[in-house]
């Protein structure tokens, strides 16, 4: 077995450890949220490398930053391979990051080989891919693709009313290239990504190829009751917003296992206003994150949250407004992706498995618009958007290894 070409296995390493620094938290986590000062401070390091590798870089009005390999071909669609850098606010140092530096390894790699690839190779690192500041997610590559409206996306707010145009202007990154793909369209799209489920590990396998992604809704749903006060208001005469709200949390945490066998929901946030000890809650807002690789489920999930809270809230004497912030649809990936990381699977030796994605990634916007495809590596018991995640080195090195194969099958195929 041989690989075509050889990553530099210490540049890699030198370069996850330094990055890792930028939003570093106290347990080898990351709080890197998107467009904040240490998100900034990695996208600058990323341009200063992708210089240093000595490719092109342009930096779209979304803020995705790209580094690009001409090849033999500089006018031919190219071949993308990245990731985010933005993180989770408590996340692991390999969600995201640990794609995008792998990407560029594998360009700057073939770029130093002496293999001259017949098309163009394009690292990118995406805006907001994780959507806990700035919904939706996957923010740079749905503007990219046209899933969403650039204007609209540049226009999302935080929870504290900053919008994604003044951030982007106020870190620098707020470019002038638009986002669109380039004229020659995208030959196709290759990220690799950290598992964030415990197969690889139970299995002890170092590398899978991902078939696809699991549908995505999320909701944003806000009970309107009304104050009064804790001590003289019988309980009959309440309307209480989040005695309404936990009795429809308690029935979408039951929900999936009726919906399906993969089914998952998820309520992430929940605020309460004027949270008093002594008010009755005027008004609760949660979040719903409703996913299956089964999008008809996902379809009927909705409806029946939809349907819970309206009765909750019937019970309850209260009102409630039910807001679907983003809807990403289940993607299988492109055969002829999954056929060149076979291919570089076999060709390095290394021991792989094929898998199905439960989290959300920019590759299933990308197959919308050309051939995409995923690789993972393992997380270590399953752990992440947690400062516990972890991935053993042997293993990102193994991912590293048959990326940057799979990437020179694909630009020279
Ligand atoms: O939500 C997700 O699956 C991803 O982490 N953004
Ligand atoms: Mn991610
Ligand atoms: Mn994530």
């Amino acid at each position: 077995m041989h690989d075509a070409v050889a990553i530099d296995a210490d540049r890699f390493r030198e370069r996850f450890e330094s990055y890792s620094e930028f939003g570093a938290t106290d347990d080898d986590g990351l709080h890197r949220l998107a467009l904040s000062g240490a998100d900034r401070e990695a996208r600058d390091r990323f341009v200063a490398d992708i210089q240093a590798a000595g490719l092109d870089v342009r930096v779209d009005e979304l803020g995705n930053v790209f580094g690009r390999y001409p090849g033999r071909n500089p006018d031919a669609a190219p071949v993308l391979v990245g990731s985010h850098l933005d993180s989770q606010p408590y996340g692991g140092r390999y969600d995201g990051q640990l794609g995008v530096l792998t990407a560029l390894e594998a360009v700057q790699t073939i770029a130093e080989s002496d293999v001259e690839p017949d098309r163009p190779l394009e690292v990118v690192n995406w805006t907001n891919e994780e959507g806990t500041r700035f919904q939706p997610s996957m923010m740079g590559s749905s503007g990219y693709v046209g899933f969403e409206d650039v204007d609209y996306l540049l226009a999302a707010t935080d929870r504290d009313g900053a919008v994604v145009a003044d951030e982007l202007e106020r870190i620098g990154y707020d470019g002038d290239e638009p986002c669109e793909p380039p004229e020659a369209g995208v030959h196709s799209y290759l990220e690799l990504h950290v598992e964030q489920g415990p197969t690889l590990d139970d299995r002890d396998l170092p590398v899978a190829v991902v078939d696809g992604v699991y549908g995505m809704s999320w909701l944003r749903v806000t009970v309107e009751g009304q104050a009064d006060h804790a001590g003289p208001t019988p309980m009959h005469a309440r309307q209480d917003a989040l005695a309404a709200a936990t009795d429809a949390i308690s029935e979408i945490n039951r929900l999936p296992g009726r919906l399906s066998e993969d089914a998952v929901a998820t309520v992430g946030e929940v605020s309460v206003e004027p949270n008093s000890i002594n008010v009755i809650p005027a008004r609760a807002t949660f979040t719903v994150d409703l996913r299956s690789y089964d999008d008809d489920v996902v379809d009927c999930g909705v409806e029946r949250i939809e349907a819970e809270v309206a009765a909750a809230c019937d019970r309850h004497g209260v009102e409630a407004a039910v807001d679907r912030v983003s809807r990403h649809h289940s993607m299988a990936f492109s055969d002829r992706v999954r056929a060149a990381a076979d291919r570089a699977i076999e060709a390095t030796g290394v021991e792989a498995t094929h898998l199905v994605s439960g989290a959300g990634h920019d590759a299933q916007h990308l197959q919308t618009l050309t051939d995409a495809g995923m690789l993972f590596v393992p997380s270590v018991d399953g752990r992440t958007h947690s400062e516990a995640e972890f991935t053993e080195w042997a293993d990102c090195v193994a991912g590293a290894r048959v990326f940057a194969n799979a990437t020179l099958e694909l630009a020279t195929e």
